[in-house]
Protein backbone atom coordinates (compact mmCIF):
# COMPACT_ATOMS: atom_id res chain seq x y z
CA UNK A 1 0.00 0.00 0.00
CA UNK A 2 2.28 2.18 1.14
CA UNK A 3 4.67 1.27 -2.03
CA UNK A 4 1.64 1.71 -4.68
CA UNK A 5 1.14 5.37 -2.77
CA UNK A 6 4.59 6.41 -3.58
CA UNK A 7 4.64 4.78 -7.13
CA UNK A 8 1.33 7.29 -7.88
CA UNK A 9 2.99 10.15 -6.70
CA UNK A 10 6.30 9.34 -8.48
CA UNK A 11 4.53 8.87 -11.25
CA UNK A 12 2.71 11.95 -11.33
CA UNK A 13 5.70 13.92 -10.38
CA UNK A 14 7.70 12.39 -13.32
CA UNK A 15 4.56 13.29 -15.35
CA UNK A 16 4.39 16.89 -14.10
CA UNK A 17 8.48 17.81 -14.75
CA UNK A 18 8.08 16.28 -17.78
CA UNK A 19 4.86 18.93 -19.05
CA UNK A 20 5.96 21.61 -20.75
CA UNK A 21 6.93 25.26 -18.83
CA UNK A 22 3.84 26.78 -18.03
CA UNK A 23 1.90 29.03 -20.42
CA UNK A 24 -1.26 30.77 -21.89
CA UNK A 25 -2.17 27.65 -23.75
CA UNK A 26 -4.29 25.85 -26.32
CA UNK A 27 -4.67 22.09 -25.40
CA UNK A 28 -5.85 19.12 -26.99
CA UNK A 29 -6.71 16.59 -25.23
CA UNK A 30 -3.73 17.91 -22.51
CA UNK A 31 -1.43 18.25 -25.47
CA UNK A 32 -0.17 21.38 -25.31
CA UNK A 33 -0.90 22.83 -29.40
CA UNK A 34 0.27 26.56 -28.34
CA UNK A 35 1.63 27.48 -25.69
CA UNK A 36 3.67 30.92 -24.37
CA UNK A 37 4.70 32.31 -21.53
CA UNK A 38 5.67 35.95 -22.58
CA UNK A 39 9.02 36.13 -21.14
CA UNK A 40 11.74 38.10 -22.75
CA UNK A 41 15.02 36.18 -23.66
CA UNK A 42 15.92 37.79 -20.07
CA UNK A 43 13.86 35.35 -18.77
CA UNK A 44 13.92 32.42 -20.83
CA UNK A 45 11.48 33.68 -23.44
CA UNK A 46 11.72 34.75 -27.18
CA UNK A 47 9.26 37.62 -26.82
CA UNK A 48 10.81 41.26 -27.02
CA UNK A 49 9.45 43.90 -24.92
CA UNK A 50 6.57 46.38 -26.87
CA UNK A 51 5.73 43.58 -29.58
CA UNK A 52 3.62 41.41 -29.99
CA UNK A 53 4.04 37.72 -28.28
CA UNK A 54 5.55 35.07 -30.35
CA UNK A 55 4.28 31.86 -29.06
CA UNK A 56 6.68 28.77 -27.74
CA UNK A 57 5.00 26.29 -29.26
CA UNK A 58 2.93 26.98 -31.98
CA UNK A 59 2.36 30.30 -33.23
CA UNK A 60 -0.27 33.27 -32.70
CA UNK A 61 -1.99 34.93 -35.73
CA UNK A 62 -0.49 38.02 -36.01
CA UNK A 63 -2.62 40.58 -34.55
CA UNK A 64 -4.12 43.46 -36.50
CA UNK A 65 -2.15 46.52 -35.54
CA UNK A 66 1.19 46.68 -33.80
CA UNK A 67 -0.10 48.38 -30.82
CA UNK A 68 -3.20 47.12 -29.65
CA UNK A 69 -1.43 43.55 -27.88
CA UNK A 70 2.33 43.70 -26.63
CA UNK A 71 4.18 42.02 -24.35
CA UNK A 72 5.08 44.12 -21.21
CA UNK A 73 6.87 44.36 -17.66
CA UNK A 74 5.30 47.14 -16.64
CA UNK A 75 5.36 47.72 -13.08
CA UNK A 76 0.91 47.30 -12.69
CA UNK A 77 -0.06 44.68 -12.15
CA UNK A 78 3.43 42.74 -12.80
CA UNK A 79 4.30 39.54 -14.06
CA UNK A 80 2.72 36.44 -12.82
CA UNK A 81 5.20 34.50 -13.89
CA UNK A 82 8.90 34.80 -15.54
CA UNK A 83 9.72 38.88 -16.51
CA UNK A 84 6.82 39.79 -18.64
CA UNK A 85 2.91 39.15 -19.64
CA UNK A 86 0.77 40.25 -22.53
CA UNK A 87 -1.47 43.57 -22.47
CA UNK A 88 -4.36 43.44 -23.96
CA UNK A 89 -5.90 46.24 -25.26
CA UNK A 90 -7.76 48.69 -27.69
CA UNK A 91 -6.47 52.21 -28.41
CA UNK A 92 -9.56 53.39 -29.51
CA UNK A 93 -7.64 54.84 -33.06
CA UNK A 94 -6.15 51.65 -34.90
CA UNK A 95 -8.85 49.85 -36.84
CA UNK A 96 -8.05 46.51 -35.72
CA UNK A 97 -9.33 45.53 -31.81
CA UNK A 98 -6.45 43.72 -29.66
CA UNK A 99 -7.05 39.97 -29.84
CA UNK A 100 -4.97 36.76 -29.45
CA UNK A 101 -5.70 33.91 -31.98
CA UNK A 102 -5.10 31.04 -33.19
CA UNK A 103 -5.46 27.99 -35.51
CA UNK A 104 -4.44 24.69 -34.55
CA UNK A 105 -4.76 21.48 -35.74
CA UNK A 106 -8.58 20.67 -35.93
CA UNK A 107 -9.95 18.53 -33.49
CA UNK A 108 -12.43 16.67 -35.13
CA UNK A 109 -12.80 13.33 -33.02
CA UNK A 110 -15.97 12.96 -30.74
CA UNK A 111 -14.83 12.76 -27.26
CA UNK A 112 -11.67 14.67 -27.66
CA UNK A 113 -10.96 17.87 -25.65
CA UNK A 114 -10.10 21.66 -26.84
CA UNK A 115 -9.07 23.72 -23.58
CA UNK A 116 -7.69 26.88 -23.52
CA UNK A 117 -6.12 27.81 -20.35
CA UNK A 118 -4.11 31.33 -19.05
CA UNK A 119 -3.45 33.29 -16.18
CA UNK A 120 -5.39 36.32 -16.29
CA UNK A 121 -5.97 39.94 -14.72
CA UNK A 122 -8.96 41.42 -15.53
CA UNK A 123 -9.30 44.73 -14.74
CA UNK A 124 -12.01 46.13 -13.20
CA UNK A 125 -14.54 48.36 -15.05
CA UNK A 126 -17.40 48.35 -17.18
CA UNK A 127 -16.32 45.18 -19.44
CA UNK A 128 -19.74 45.00 -21.06
CA UNK A 129 -19.12 43.54 -24.67
CA UNK A 130 -15.40 44.74 -24.79
CA UNK A 131 -13.74 41.25 -24.34
CA UNK A 132 -15.21 38.03 -26.31
CA UNK A 133 -14.06 34.56 -26.57
CA UNK A 134 -15.05 31.99 -29.43
CA UNK A 135 -13.49 28.67 -30.49
CA UNK A 136 -14.66 27.76 -34.46
CA UNK A 137 -13.44 25.63 -37.04
CA UNK A 138 -11.63 27.53 -39.28
CA UNK A 139 -12.02 31.23 -37.84
CA UNK A 140 -12.23 32.40 -41.42
CA UNK A 141 -15.53 30.53 -41.65
CA UNK A 142 -18.74 32.77 -41.52
CA UNK A 143 -21.42 33.44 -39.31
CA UNK A 144 -23.08 31.67 -37.43
CA UNK A 145 -21.76 28.17 -39.52
CA UNK A 146 -18.14 28.34 -38.27
CA UNK A 147 -18.83 28.81 -34.23
CA UNK A 148 -18.60 26.29 -31.65
CA UNK A 149 -19.00 28.50 -29.08
CA UNK A 150 -19.52 32.61 -28.40
CA UNK A 151 -19.16 34.58 -26.04
CA UNK A 152 -19.43 38.14 -24.32
CA UNK A 153 -18.33 38.99 -20.37
CA UNK A 154 -21.27 41.18 -19.37
CA UNK A 155 -22.58 41.83 -15.85
CA UNK A 156 -19.07 40.88 -14.40
CA UNK A 157 -20.32 36.79 -15.54
CA UNK A 158 -19.42 35.38 -18.73
CA UNK A 159 -22.56 35.23 -21.37
CA UNK A 160 -22.91 32.71 -24.29
CA UNK A 161 -24.71 33.15 -27.44
CA UNK A 162 -26.96 30.33 -27.73
CA UNK A 163 -28.51 31.30 -31.83
CA UNK A 164 -30.61 34.16 -30.76
CA UNK A 165 -28.63 36.04 -28.17
CA UNK A 166 -26.27 36.31 -25.45
CA UNK A 167 -27.88 34.44 -22.38
CA UNK A 168 -25.60 34.76 -18.82
CA UNK A 169 -24.07 31.83 -17.24
CA UNK A 170 -23.06 31.18 -13.92
CA UNK A 171 -19.16 31.90 -14.54
CA UNK A 172 -18.27 34.83 -12.33
CA UNK A 173 -15.18 37.40 -13.53
CA UNK A 174 -12.94 37.91 -10.40
CA UNK A 175 -11.73 41.60 -11.29
CA UNK A 176 -8.53 43.22 -10.69
CA UNK A 177 -6.44 39.82 -9.40
CA UNK A 178 -4.23 37.26 -11.38
CA UNK A 179 -6.91 34.19 -12.04
CA UNK A 180 -6.95 31.39 -13.26
CA UNK A 181 -9.45 30.71 -17.07
CA UNK A 182 -9.88 27.06 -18.27
CA UNK A 183 -12.54 27.09 -21.11
CA UNK A 184 -13.27 23.66 -22.11
CA UNK A 185 -15.08 22.47 -24.50
CA UNK A 186 -15.55 18.09 -25.77
CA UNK A 187 -16.15 17.38 -29.64
CA UNK A 188 -19.39 16.91 -30.19
CA UNK A 189 -20.96 18.50 -26.89
CA UNK A 190 -23.55 21.03 -26.74
CA UNK A 191 -22.34 22.87 -24.04
CA UNK A 192 -18.97 24.18 -22.88
CA UNK A 193 -17.05 24.93 -19.44
CA UNK A 194 -15.54 28.40 -18.45
CA UNK A 195 -13.95 27.81 -14.91
CA UNK A 196 -12.69 30.76 -12.87
CA UNK A 197 -10.01 29.54 -10.50
CA UNK A 198 -11.94 26.14 -11.02
CA UNK A 199 -15.65 27.25 -10.08
CA UNK A 200 -17.83 28.14 -12.98
CA UNK A 201 -20.05 26.99 -15.49
CA UNK A 202 -19.56 23.44 -16.72
CA UNK A 203 -22.88 23.58 -19.38
CA UNK A 204 -23.00 26.76 -20.90
CA UNK A 205 -24.63 26.75 -24.16
CA UNK A 206 -22.58 26.17 -27.25
CA UNK A 207 -24.20 27.28 -30.59
CA UNK A 208 -26.69 25.65 -32.02
CA UNK A 209 -25.25 22.53 -34.31
CA UNK A 210 -21.63 22.72 -32.55
CA UNK A 211 -22.03 19.71 -32.10
CA UNK A 212 -21.13 18.66 -35.77
CA UNK A 213 -18.06 21.19 -36.39
CA UNK A 214 -14.38 20.73 -35.93
CA UNK A 215 -12.42 22.91 -33.61
CA UNK A 216 -9.52 24.49 -35.13
CA UNK A 217 -9.28 28.26 -34.18
CA UNK A 218 -10.00 29.79 -31.09
CA UNK A 219 -9.67 33.88 -30.29
CA UNK A 220 -9.91 35.98 -26.75
CA UNK A 221 -10.28 39.25 -28.60
CA UNK A 222 -11.24 42.81 -27.15
CA UNK A 223 -13.27 45.31 -29.45
CA UNK A 224 -14.73 48.11 -27.94
CA UNK A 225 -14.00 51.27 -26.58
CA UNK A 226 -13.94 50.43 -23.28
CA UNK A 227 -11.32 47.95 -23.49
CA UNK A 228 -9.22 50.94 -24.48
CA UNK A 229 -5.99 52.15 -23.76
CA UNK A 230 -5.97 53.73 -20.09
CA UNK A 231 -9.50 52.06 -19.60
CA UNK A 232 -9.87 48.59 -19.01
CA UNK A 233 -6.90 46.18 -20.46
CA UNK A 234 -6.84 42.67 -19.37
CA UNK A 235 -3.77 40.79 -18.96
CA UNK A 236 -2.46 37.69 -19.70
CA UNK A 237 0.22 35.44 -18.79
CA UNK A 238 1.56 31.68 -17.82
CA UNK A 239 -0.64 29.70 -15.27
CA UNK A 240 1.81 28.75 -12.46
CA UNK A 241 4.46 26.20 -13.90
CA UNK A 242 4.01 22.81 -12.78
CA UNK A 243 7.27 22.87 -10.73
CA UNK A 244 5.41 24.92 -8.62
CA UNK A 245 2.74 23.10 -8.67
CA UNK A 246 4.91 19.76 -7.06
CA UNK A 247 6.25 22.04 -4.73
CA UNK A 248 2.96 22.74 -3.18
CA UNK A 249 2.33 19.28 -2.98
CA UNK A 250 5.00 18.56 -1.53
CA UNK A 251 4.79 20.81 1.03
CA UNK A 252 1.09 20.09 1.58
CA UNK A 253 2.48 15.96 1.95
CA UNK A 254 4.85 17.91 4.19
CA UNK A 255 2.37 19.06 6.74
CA UNK A 256 0.52 16.27 6.33
CA UNK A 257 3.16 14.19 7.27
CA UNK A 258 4.22 16.23 10.55
CA UNK A 259 0.48 16.23 11.53
CA UNK A 260 0.28 12.64 11.84
CA UNK A 261 3.65 12.57 13.47
CA UNK A 262 1.92 14.62 16.08
CA1 LIG B 1 6.95 33.70 -26.30
CA1 LIG C 1 5.50 35.52 -18.21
Amino acid sequence: MRFSGFAVLAASMVGLFLSPAGGTEILWNNVVLVSDNFDTTAGGGNDTLGAQPLADVGAWISNDTTVNNVVTNASAPGAQQGDAYLRLAHDGTATGAAQLKANFAPITTAGDTFTWRSRVYFTGGGHDDDYQFSARTTGTGGFPDDYVFLTTIRGGVVNAYDGSGYVPTSTKILPDRWTTWEISYTRGANTFSWLVNGVGDTAAPAMPGAADRDIGFAMFWGNYTSSQDGGFPVYLDAVPEPASIVLLVLGGLGLLVTRRGT
